[in-house]
């Protein structure tokens, strides 16, 4: 069976977009999963330390078979590829994939809770789910449109596309 799960993606170290642009490609071929669609790259501030560069944000849709928790272990791969250092909570990173939303399931564990803590709060999220997906819904039926019309402003600013040639 297959399950829709959208990834967030977010770099604001070494040339965030071709981050970004490499990312998505990783997420495109990983096993037992098909790719659906990537939202637009957005600029943004950071949320957090202030002492950090701005941030490139995105969103991928991705089909998957595999289950969450394997598929967190692929993400996490993916950013140990790009450098990922743990250094700072919400400090500056290479490359950080979020799993933000799958399927209609919600969890709550160690390693993992779905849809993200943090999603309601965050336009650099919201917005790039909004572009994949205008009628996106979480589990407990609150619409990613009504969420994205309440959030804070974040400075958003669409990047040219492709954001990286
Ligand atoms: N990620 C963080 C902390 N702050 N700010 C922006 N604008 N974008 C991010 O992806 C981001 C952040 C830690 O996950
Ligand atoms: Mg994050
Ligand atoms: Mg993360």
């Amino acid at each position: 069976m297959k399950t829709d799960a959208f990834i967030g993606l977010g770099s604001n170290l070494q040339e965030p977009a071709a981050q970004l642009a490499k990312a998505v490609a990783e997420l495109a071929a990983l096993p037992n999963t098909t790719f659906i669609a990537q939202s637009p790259f957005y600029a943004s501030r950071p949320v957090g330390p202030q002492d950090q560069p701005d941030y490139v944000n995105g969103a991928v849709w991705l089909s998957t078979e595999l289950a969450p928790h394997t598929l967190l272990d692929q993400l996490q791969a993916i950013e140990q590829v790009h450098g990922r250092e743990r250094l700072r909570h919400w400090g500056p990173r290479t490359l950080d994939l979020d799993l933000l939303v799958f399927g209609n399931q919600t969890l709550n564990d160690d390693r993992l809770t779905v849809p993200h803590r943090e999603l309601p709060n965050r336009d650099f999220v919201l917005q790039p789910l909004l572009d994949l997906k205008p009628d996106l819904t979480l589990p407990d039926g609150v619409a990613i449109a009504t969420l994205r019309a309440q959030c804070p402003d974040n400075w958003l600013r669409r990047l040219p596309s492709p954001a990286y040639p």
